[in-house]
């Protein structure tokens, strides 16, 4: 998938966490994280279907550092559904930090789903939970709306754009990561593993360039 694609009205436009604690100056920040939103403004003026999600932790939640006791920020716990990184405590349900990014056109939307607001469970994709069971809805959304490709943007390429991403390929979907319009955290070589596992699973990397 290169040069010069055409969207259509089976095509949406997932738009992953683009929200204050992932730009400068958030709990989480991801670098350069507020530098893709006119690349997502721009691309999104040309979807019919824009889907946002909104990372959406209650303050006791279970991927958060401070509730673990003597564990820092980017250790690592073992949970029943496997390894869990610790995050420093970030969009909290209600916060500033937890509100998309003032210039984010979030009028372009048709639908946003939250993620993440069960204590016990992270959820990095927008389709399921970490324990890669429990569904978020979205992807009966895809479904029913019979949409066939799904483009991802968004923060942070790495974590939950991967995961989207990853997860939308398995459920059947044609799926193209928007390449300049992520941005990654890159923890121990995060992002050059997110590149092999894309090559791998046949998820397409696209550049904004490439859309007419
Ligand atoms: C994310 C870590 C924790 C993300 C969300 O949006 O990539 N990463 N929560
Ligand atoms: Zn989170």
């Amino acid at each position: 998938m290169d040069l010069n694609m055409t969207i259509s009205d089976r095509d949406v436009l997932l738009v992953i966490d683009v929200q204050n604690d992932f730009c400068t100056g958030g709990a989480l920040a991801v670098p350069g994280g507020e530098k893709i939103v006119p690349a997502v403004n721009r691309i999104a003026q040309k979807f019919t279907n824009v889907v946002l999600t909104q990372d959406w932790h209650p303050r006791e939640h279970v991927s958060f550092a401070p509730n673990h006791e003597g564990k820092q920020p980017f250790q690592t716990i073992e949970l029943d559904y496997g390894t869990q990184m610790l995050w420093p405590t970030h969009c909290v349900q209600g916060t500033a930090g937890a509100e998309f990014h003032r210039e984010l056109e979030v009028l372009r939307a048709n639908l946003v789903v939250r993620k993440g607001f069960r204590h016990g469970i992270d959820s990095y994709s927008a389709l399921f939970e970490n324990d890669h069971k429990t569904p978020t809805g979205l992807l009966g959304y895809l479904r029913e709306r019979e949409l066939k490709t799904v483009f991802v943007a968004g923060l942070a390429l790495d974590f939950c754009v991967r995961f989207s991403a990853e997860d939308a390929r398995a459920a059947g979907f044609e799926v193209a990561v928007i390449e300049n319009a992520c941005r990654g955290i890159d923890l121990d070589g995060s992002v050059a593993a997110t590149h092999r596992s894309f090559r791998e699973r046949g998820i397409s990397v696209v550049s904004l360039e490439a859309f007419p």
